[in-house]
């Protein structure tokens, strides 16, 4: 089992210990296992073969490592099963809606009966709601939003999850040895898009053990994969299922010959094989899923690899990223397709969390890991203090943790460490610390976590007011969606994107694979209006740091260039080119205070000081 599905049935259990009135001592106990299985970078599986090393982790007692135990063992856990007979299944999907905890589903579910999504909505339409203690109209409101945004993403998954069901999918398959050649993920995960709706695999077989016989054993192969749930269909070429976790897979069985055509069809988008389909027409040529050929069908022209059907097309290669028939194909034909943004330009992270506020590692252990993938430099940012829940930092904190990073700095891990901070965007666009301490930072991130329903005006103004601020040189995750889960702030992009421009403020292109924002087509947006983008991950514990890779795809998806983003920069360069700290002069105070204790000029000579070496 893996650790997200172990934390999975921790957390569902929690969610009905709740809704069963229990003591929040017992649910919290369930919740906090889950997040720290879930964030483990070892297999549970691995460490539970040792109950001494389950209980050495913090807030697993001998209690949990027996339900854990027991959840490895059977792959379920009988009290949540228990409660699963008292309260439907249905009850599961209200939790994940945005704006019901555990509480509510509860009252409704004793007041109404109402178990599932749709008889929520019912009873928000009928304004039935707004009389429940903890509910009114815009509770009612907040709700028929959430169900909306619940009925768009039912079904799809985020691609970091949809990335890892298809490796050990694809490692099971490649069990076979040769009698496959190979196995290589097509659709949306092959373009990297942000949420995948079914899995599609191509597996390709060796020449001569091809025959019908050959091609029936690696079906039968396949739907013994442990994990399915249901099979769906199976043909000649061609299996589906439903995978546990619920996620479809289709899997297309194909000869050498027409790999490239079958590729470039199953990888999509549909938009992008419908242009090229057209263009292979009116060049007298027939494009499907087995060759390019003439139009009678009489003559293969390309079809073994992609490289030649483009070529054929006479289209400049396009990777998978671009491929949405959004001016691609025009701009392959005229050779001025850009040279996309890649993993290896990448040379630092800028947005990070360490255990001063909600991240699960130090400063050094974080240090370490991203020195171990590669990076040149980090960023710590934590919290500031409006995030209460995340433990933020208000001034006397974040002196102290400069201080803690610079002292790391020096002692020299061998990479370089930038003080930082994920500073709150208030309600009126002001940032939640004092400029003195803003000043004395390598790196200001800024952004927002709260007031997130404020109408676009006053959402524009509030970030307009954020960029205007001399301090603010990165926005993160600035239109704070939460993929499958959370509509994007609205406000007006265009008019923040100028500003940004305007002031030297960069966008974050946010990794994380629930955030993953700005989202492409903002990303373009952004590059063509010539604002700067900084990929960083929002790593709240070591391993998150490798989801800059989805970081990096989504700027491919945004035609985004390694010049396009600061952080492929060396590290000088980089703060060379993060919105200057000569221009964060502040009014000059009134000469009677110039030199007095708080004295904004010498904390911008020392900030100024600080950047030179
Ligand atoms: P998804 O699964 O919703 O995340 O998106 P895709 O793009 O993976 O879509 P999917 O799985 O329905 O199909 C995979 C690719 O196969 C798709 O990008 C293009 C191709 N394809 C599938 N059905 C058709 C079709 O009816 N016509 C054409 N032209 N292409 C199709
Ligand atoms: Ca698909
Ligand atoms: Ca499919
Ligand atoms: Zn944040």
């Amino acid at each position: 089992m893996e650790n997200r599905e172990v934390a999975r049935i921790l957390r569902e259990t929690a969610s009905l210990l709740e809704i069963d009135g229990a003591q929040i001592g017992r649910y919290r106990s369930y919740e906090k296992a889950a997040e720290l299985v879930g964030s483990l970078s070892e297999p549970i599986t691995e460490l539970a073969k040792d109950t001494q090393r389950l209980t050495a982790l913090p807030g697993i007692g001998d209690r949990m490592a027996e339900h854990i135990q027991e959840i490895l063992k059977t792959g379920d856990y009988n009290l949540r099963k228990k409660l699963l007979k008292k309260y439907p299944h249905t009850l599961l999907d209200l939790l994940t809606l945005q704006s019901l905890g555990p509480k509510k589903v509860a009252l409704l579910w004793r007041t109404f009966k109402a178990a599932t999504v749709d008889d929520v909505e019912k009873l928000a339409r009928e304004e039935k709601l707004r009389d429940l203690p903890g509910f009114g109209e815009k509770s009612e409101q907040n709700i028929l939003k959430a169900v909306e945004v619940f009925k768009k993403s039912s079904g799809r998954f985020h691609i970091h999850t949809a990335d890892e069901t298809a490796a050990k999918l694809i490692a099971y398959i490649q069990e076979l040895g040769k009698k496959v050649e190979a196995v290589t993920p097509a659709g949306s995960l092959r373009r990297g898009k942000e949420t995948i709706g079914d899995l599609d695999l191509l597996v390709t077989l060796p020449p001569g053990r091809d025959s019908t016989k050959d091609i029936d054993a690696i079906a039968d192969h396949i739907l013994k994969y442990p994990a399915i749930d249901q099979i769906l269909a199976r043909g000649e070429n061609k299996v589906s299922f439903r995978l546990d976790s619920g996620m479809q897979v289709d899997v297309r069985l194909l000869q050498k010959e027409s790999f490239g055509a079958a590729l470039l069809y199953f990888t999509g988008s549909k938009e992008h094989n419908v242009a090229l389909r057209g263009r292979a027409n009116k060049m007298g040529l027939t494009l499907n899923e087995y060759a390019l050929a003439t139009l009678k069908g009489e003559r293969r022209v390309a079809g073994k690899t992609e490289e030649e059907i483009y070529a054929k097309l006479k289209l400049d290669y396009i990777p998978p990223e671009l491929r949405e028939n959004t001016g691609e194909i025009e701009a392959a034909a005229e050779h001025r397709l850009p040279n996309l943004i890649r993993r290896q330009d990448i040379r630092g992270d800028l947005q990070m969390h360490t255990t001063a506020s909600d991240g699960r590692n130090s400063i050094e252990e974080m240090a370490e890991a991203a020195r171990e993938l590669g990076h040149q430099y980090i960023a710590l940012t934590d919290h500031s203090k409006a995030v209460t829940v995340a433990n933020g930092l208000d001034e006397k904190r974040m002196l102290e943790q400069i201080k803690k990073i610079r002292a790391a700095n020096e002692r020299g891990l061998g990479i370089r460490l930038l003080a930082g901070i994920e500073v709150d965007i208030l309600k009126d666009g002001r940032l939640d610390l004092d400029d003195e301490v803003l000043a004395q930072l390598d790196v200001v991130v800024t952004s927002v976590h709260s007031y997130m329903n404020l109408d676009s005006a006053a959402m524009t103004d509030r970030l307009l007011a954020a960029i205007e601020n001399p301090y603010t040189q990165i926005i993160a995750h600035p239109t704070g969606r939460l993929l499958l889960r959370r509509d994007p702030f609205a406000y007006d992009m265009e008019r923040v994107l100028d500003a940004a421009r305007k002031h030297g403020v960069a966008m974050e292109c946010n990794s994380y694979p629930d955030r993953l924002d700005l989202k492409d087509t903002y990303l373009r947006m952004a590059k063509d209006r010539g604002v700067k983008i900084v990929i960083s991950t929002d790593s709240h514990s070591t391993t998150n740091l490798q989801f800059i890779r989805y970081g990096v795809l989504m700027a491919r998806r945004g035609w985004l260039e390694k010049s396009d983003a600061l952080n492929t920069l060396p590290v000088d360069a980089l703060l060379g080119a993060l919105r200057p700290k000569a221009g964060w002069a502040r009014p000059v105070p009134p000469a009677t205070v110039a030199v007095g204790k708080r004295g904004g000029g010498r904390t911008r000579s020392a900030a100024a000081g600080d950047k030179s070496h």
